[in-house]
């Protein structure tokens, strides 16, 4: 599988990028202030490598960015010579959850041993305690960029928020951008679905006027830092994912003023809480979807310590109009999670996000259809799986369509269209940041069986052959071709 040794942290990985020829680093100030942002953006846009800020304005602390953005980092990051591989552990580890004899349990044990070593362990101390500031402390010197010209300021892009859930105690672990504020206060944007916000709502429906335990890692190793952004079920650990991504237990050490863990290996930490009875108008901020998402009141975090190494990088991201660093990203957990759907539902071929669908607005999927209205039952399936309840349209075809090549899905899903007949509309959650939406949080959605249709489905016209010229004439011509020197 891998020839890569495993990276402790984001020296590690800077390193094995630069080993790549994946990284760029840019020995003059830039600042913050868009300038970063401008770069990040072309950078992507032309396949452009990692950036690496030596020198952003205002700041000592030297800038990452691009890190994931594109297929081969990201293969950097996790260790594999391929994403699927990734995927097919997932899929060994999923196929002997029911064994069914004791051979398959004798098969089970050595891959439930690598699911027990990827439990985080507790460690006493680690590197992101090498300097500990309890009162001398600013988020001013860290080079915390601001994005894009109507940006409402500057904001944390790419935060590990630790939370534990007040009535189990089960730590989550998500990716959610933090307006800074000034020195010590920036805003907490977990959106209403996310498991953030449901600790924040069960520790204020116990006490209003308490406040909840909040820590914020920045930049670790290259699986954990990923982890924060993984669509997985509340109360299962996001960092037991990420040992099993990095085939090594994160080691997490206690934090120094409230009762949560944090990885040792993070550059820096903030430590701190928020009010349940605090709120404050977070945003602009120019999104994922291309546009500026718009103001809208949010919780509010207080810095009460901040932990870092000695030298500390800063680990960030910019998003904006697809395709971004998170495109990449998000492809990467798609990948890593379609065996977890196929098990579901087996009747999945495949699945196609375009960037330009920018996650939640349009999903591609290949169905192996073996009864009426089987298409319907998927797109249902997925507005009832996880985050995948955010997705605005859903597009499912037979399985003999190539998802990847977006002109053939257009071609034939269209082909195959009565849309009268063919199109479902259905109710319900739709992403926050979804601004078409009559209101926030709650809307519609649309799904398209632009599958074969069937007479058991009411079709009772005869349904065409795909063109194709037969083999033998394709090879004389193309012998002929050749001939001609075409
Ligand atoms: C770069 C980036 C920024 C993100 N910003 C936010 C955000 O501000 N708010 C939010 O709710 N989700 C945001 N997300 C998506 C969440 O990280 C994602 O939904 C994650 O699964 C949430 O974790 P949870 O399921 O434990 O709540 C962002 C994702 C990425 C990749
Ligand atoms: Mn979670």
């Amino acid at each position: 599988m891998s020839s890569i040794t495993s990276l402790n942290d984001v020296g590690d990985f800077i390193r094995a990028l630069e080993r790549a020829g994946e990284l760029q680093r840019i020995p003059f100030e830039v600042d913050p202030y868009l300038e970063i942002t401008e770069f990040a953006d072309r950078s992507v846009k032309r396949n452009g490598p990692a950036l690496l800020f030596e020198k952003p304005k205002g700041s000592d602390v030297p800038l990452l960015i691009n890190a994931f953005a594109s297929m081969r980092r990201l293969e950097i990051a996790l260790g594999v010579d391929n994403i699927e591989d990734i995927a097919a552990r997932i899929a060994g580890y999923l196929q002997m959850q029911k064994p069914e004899g004791l051979v398959d349990k004798l098969k089970m044990l050595p891959k439930l041993a690598e699911m027990n070593a990827a439990f985080p362990k507790t460690v006493k101390d680690g590197p992101c305690k090498e300097v500990i500031r309890r009162s001398d402390f600013s988020l001013d010197e860290f080079p915390i960029l601001h994005c894009w010209p109507h940006d409402g300021g500057r904001f944390i892009t790419f935060p590990l928020v630790f939370t534990k859930n007040p009535e189990t105690g089960k730590r989550n672990v998500g990716m959610y951008r933090m307006q800074a504020y000034d020195e010590r206060t920036t805003g907490m944007h977990w959106q209403t679905q996310k498991h953030g916000a449901e600790h924040f709502r069960r520790a204020r429906a116990k006490n209003p006027e308490g406040r909840i335990p909040v820590s914020v890692a920045i930049g670790a190793d290259p699986a954990t830092a990923l982890s924060g952004m993984l669509p997985i079920p509340p109360d299962l650990d996001e960092m037991m994912f990420a040992g099993f991504l990095r085939r090594e237990p994160v080691e997490m050490v206690p934090c120094e003023t409230n009762d949560l863990e944090v990885p040792a290996n993070a550059e820096i930490i903030l430590e701190g809480y928020v009010n349940l009875n605090e709120m404050r108008t977070e945003g602009p901020f120019g999104d994922h979807t291309g546009f500026y998402s718009l103001e809208g009141e949010y919780p509010v975090f207080h810095v009460e310590c901040v932990t870092h190494k000695k030298d500390p990088l800063y680990l960030t991201t910019v998003v904006g109009p697809p395709p971004q660093e998170d495109y990449y990203m998000g492809y990467a957990v798609e990948r890593v999670f379609l065996p977890v759907m196929k098990m579901q539902y087996p009747e999945i071929t495949d699945v196609a996000m375009p960037a330009e669908g920018i996650f939640h607005n349009l999903m591609i999927v290949a169905i192996r259809k073996s009864y009426p209205g089987h298409a319907r039952k998927i797109m249902n399936a997925i507005w009832s799986l996880g985050q995948a309840m955010f997705t605005k349209v859903i597009v499912v075809v037979d399985h003999d369509v190539d998802i990847h090549n977006y002109s053939e899905v257009v071609w034939k899903a269209l082909c195959a269209l009565d849309p009268e007949r063919d199109v479902q509309f259905s109710l319900g959650p739709v992403d926050t940041l979804d601004h078409a939406q009559r209101m926030q949080d709650y809307g519609s959605k649309m799904g398209i069986d632009a599958t074969r249709k069937w007479d058991t489905e009411g079709f009772t016209r005869p349904w065409p052959d795909e063109i194709k010229m037969d083999e033998a004439t394709r090879a004389r011509i193309a012998t002929l071709w050749k001939s001609l020197q075409l």
